[in-house]
């Protein structure tokens, strides 16, 4: 497999002005016909012009007009290469025939019976030859022809300029783009579908038609997905300035989808991020399909208007992508349990990436499959980066930096300095070092000492961190800048108790000096509600480490009554919001305290959790039960901000009574179930009693199996459900959920549904008999056949194996080293397990 780097980027010396493209839809072959202009970048040059293209048959290839003979041109598997094309402008023709069995999700292929295409990053290759590559921007049109029964819908980007029958039952849709738009916005839907119909008008006065596709039954289920779309548009005129460019949007909903894809006026999205009912779907649910239907949206300026010159610069629409959605829902929402969110996230799956072989940076330098960037670090942590800028600038300064951004490369394909020097000359603003936040890799830590002098009345913070960070700031906020720092603040009666990095204002490990009776102190009063929040989580990660070392040791657990009388403060403080107050008595995840530990050990930290989660139960039971009866749902479900709080809080509640042995609690539980009256509800008690094994577990699953299994996207959480068990010995009911009648391997939702569970369960993942390993090792394989793609995604399961004990170690290993080492794996798979060994 072949490196890529960065630092070998070179300007293309062919662009392609406009793209013609025809295609014949069949069952038994597609045929596409393309016909692009062809303008060198320097006239006169003389340079080979080289077309990526994989799994397809080239039947012609013309150059104005002329067929070209083998001789005047070299053909690969993935190339085609024409040696001496003319050395001034000319017209490219091709004719290719589409490999039509592909189960890679990628190029264009069918998803429950409908056509459909993903192109990003590089599967326009698998549609035509062409040069594949974010910087060459054409505006294209797109002719489709197809059986008018099997697909009576023909979709493609930009307007629809032509429709009619055509003999033999067939018929043909011809759509352009107006806008230039690299190939991998590309994207063609053909099936049979229906649309939810609705307008916005944009704040220039011009109507756009919205239109939701779905398979016909489940329309009603994209009414929610509706009301998102509208909230975005309004949004980003709102907040970003941003109005939409054309007079029809369109989402098309299929069940066979890697998440979303942000085409040209064209998103696609996987059902499970689209179709909602209260029945159906959780909270949790219809908070992230607001958001991905924003992010996608967003995309259409950040992304599509001004995309990317290279897949290393993938951080500069991704990043700012997710920024605008996280703002977006934020401010639809609760602002701080967003935050509380989003830096979980964050600290769960980032911080643990940068810390171990998968470390890269937010620009990556180099790769072998792009696909593998998609990570928490272009994503989240580039989200970040675009947040600092707003926490230096001002909401008024990054506003500034934004609309010059859109100014200055509307059209163009760039990169994230050019973002940088938007942000930099909308404000004067001085940003030494910032760009190395997209070059450095891992997690900067900052220590902070702080000490208070009585006589001279002063307080002085003294910060030093050993990757370095380079903040800035307009605000009364501290400008960390060097590797060592002192700020000293005058005239004060007494040492105060600092609230430092408010709101998460960069993605870095912050070693503080703070006793416990200062945490308690923030956790009590802290203005910052994200800070409030942290300190309460930094003291649970101490308590549960403690405990560790207890455990460890065989000696008795105990639960610091502070702790408890902290947790009772938050629960029946009523100023607070009650969405804030089940985040603040949930404990960290079982993986975030793992990474504070020099030898992970799942057995320990997870004995530990339960004993504390149960300790609280049985000291806080009444307090528990109260807000589970005060907080019962109303029958008519709203997704609004209070009802969510209501639900969060009394499902919070629940899991804590849940873990409780007597009969009361147990009946309170599962009368919760059975009176549910929305899926939040319904599932957070299934939950609950699916904790612990025995006859409730299995009578309680079996019965929402049997309401559920005609929706496949219920189904899969029940499927989720069981695999992310934490009940010993899962692995081998893992095993049957695969030989289940509703599962399929093929299904993107159904696998990660089972396998994502599956590893998110760290007793059963990383059992010490190896049985989980060698369960995702063989799976692996197997996956690698049918879809690279998600198979990578299940190897870097194993990426942070060197954190456990030698024996977990050396059984993990073992797995790596016989995925690297299996014949015919696919370079997706061969690279993330080659890097994880390393
Ligand atoms: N920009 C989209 C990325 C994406 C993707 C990448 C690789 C393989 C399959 C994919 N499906 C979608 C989605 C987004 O981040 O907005
Ligand atoms: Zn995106």
């Amino acid at each position: 497999p072949k490196e890529i780097f960065l630092k070998d980027y070179k300007l293309p010396d062919y662009y392609f002005d406009t793209v013609d493209l025809s295609f014949s839809l069949g069952e038994e072959k597609t045929i596409v016909c393309a016909k692009i202009s062809v303008v060198p970048r320097v006239d006169g040059i003389a340079a080979p012009l080289v077309l990526d293209g994989i799994d397809l048959k080239l039947i012609s290839v013309k150059i104005n007009g002329n067929e070209l003979k083998e001789g005047d041109y070299d053909l690969d598997a993935r190339h085609l290469i024409l040696k001496a094309p003319p050395r001034g402008s000319f017209i490219l023709e091709t004719v290719t025939e589409v490999l039509q069995k592909n189960s890679s999700f990628e190029g264009l292929y069918k998803s429950s019976g409908n056509f459909c295409t993903q192109c990003e990053a590089e599967g326009f290759r698998k549609i035509t030859y062409f040069q594949d590559r974010p910087d060459i921007m054409a505006k294209y049109t797109c002719r489709i022809e197809a059986d008018k029964l099997l697909y009576p819908v023909l979709l493609s980007n930009g307007k629809l300029i032509e429709q009619g029958d055509l003999e033999g039952g067939k018929h043909f849709a011809v759509w352009e783009d107006p806008f230039k738009k690299p190939c991998y916005l590309f994207a063609l839907v053909a099936g049979q579908l229906e649309s939810r119909d609705d307008t916005f008008t944009t704040c220039s006065g011009r109507e756009v038609a919205l239109r939701i596709w779905t398979s016909p039954h489940d329309l009603p289920k994209s009414e929610h997905a509706m009301y998102s779309l509208k909230a975005a548009m309004k949004w980003d005129e709102d907040v970003f300035g941003r109005e939409y460019d054309l007079d029809l949007f369109n989402i098309v909903v299929v069940p066979d989808f890697l998440g979303a894809m942000e085409n040209k006026s064209l998103n696609i999205f996987n059902s499970k991020l689209v179709l909602a009912s209260p029945e159906t779907a959780s909270d949790a649910d219809y908070a992230a399909i607001l958001g991905v239907i924003g992010h996608e949206y967003f995309h259409n300026w950040t992304g599509n208007r001004v995309t990317c010159r290279d897949w290393f610069q993938l951080s500069l629409k991704e990043g700012l992508t997710v920024f605008r959605d996280q703002e977006f829902s934020s401010d639809l929402g609760s602002r701080t349990v967003k935050r509380i969110g989003d830096v979980s996230k964050l600290r769960t799956y980032q911080f643990s990436r940068d810390a171990g072989p998968m470390a890269h940076p937010v620009r990556p330098h180099s790769y072998i499959k792009v696909d593998n960037f998609y990570t928490s670090t272009v994503y989240e942590k580039g989200a970040e980066i675009v947040r600092m800028y707003k926490t230096l600038l001002g909401s008024e300064g990054f506003r500034k930096g934004t609309d010059l951004y859109f100014k200055r490369h509307d059209g163009q394909a760039v990169t994230c300095e050019d973002f940088f020097a938007a942000m930099r000359d909308a404000n004067n603003a001085d940003f030494a070092n910032f760009l190395l936040w997209y070059s450095q890799a891992g997690t900067p830590i900052v220590e902070v000492k702080s000490s208070y002098n009585v006589e001279a009345r002063t307080f002085s913070l003294k910060f030093s961190q050993t990757v370095p960070p380079t903040p800035a700031c307009l605000h009364y906020c501290l400008r960390v800048t060097k590797g060592e720092e002192e700020f000293v603040f005058h005239d004060l009666d007494e040492k105060p108790i600092p609230s430092l990095l408010r709101g998460y204002s960069a993605p870095i490990r912050l070693h503080s000096d703070l006793t416990e009776n200062n945490l308690f102190f923030l956790l009590a009063h802290d203005s910052d509600g994200f800070n409030r929040w942290e300190a309460g989580q930094i003291l649970a990660r101490k308590l549960v480490l403690t405990q560790v070392v207890n455990f460890q040791k065989d000696d008795k657990l105990v639960l610091d009554p502070q702790f408890v009388h902290g947790i009772k403060c938050i629960l029946l403080d009523s100023s607070l919001d009650k969405e804030f107050i089940a985040k603040a008595i949930t404990l960290p995840g079982e993986g975030e305290i793992m990474d504070m530990m020099e030898v992970a050990d799942p057995d320990a930290v997870h004995a530990v959790r339960s004993f504390i989660r149960k300790q609280l139960a049985l000291e806080l039971k009444q307090e528990f039960i109260n807000k589970v009866k005060e907080n019962r749902s109303s029958e008519k479900y709203e997704f609004d901000h209070v009802n969510m709080a209501r639900r969060a809080l009394k499902n919070t509640a629940l899991g804590y009574l849940a873990t409780l042995e007597d009969e009361e609690n147990s009946e309170l539980v599962l009368n919760e179930y059975k009176s549910a009256t929305n899926m939040t509800d319904q599932f957070s008690a299934l939950a609950a009693i699916a904790q612990k094994p025995g006859k409730a577990r299995e009578d309680a699953l079996a019965d929402f199996y049997n309401k559920w299994k005609h929706d496949f996207l219920v189904v899969n959480k029940w499927l989720s459900l069981q695999s992310a068990s934490d009940i010993p010995g899962n692995v081998e009911n893992v095993k049957k959920l695969l030989d289940h009648p509703s599962f399929d391997l093929t299904n993107a939702n159904k696998m990660f549904s089972v396998i994502g569970g599956f590893r998110a369960s760290y007793v059963n993942f990383h059992a010490k008999d190896g049985s989980g390993y060698k369960f995702v090792g063989d799976l692996v394989l197997l996956l690698d056949k049918l879809n690279p793609q998600m198979a990578s995604g299940v190897v870097s399961s194993f990426s942070r194996w060197n954190r456990y004990d030698d024996t977990r170690q050396n059984l993990a290993k073992a797995q790596l080293e016989m995925i690297v080492s299996a014949n015919g794996v696919s370079e997706n798979v061969y690279e993330i397990a080659l890097k994880s060994l390393a």
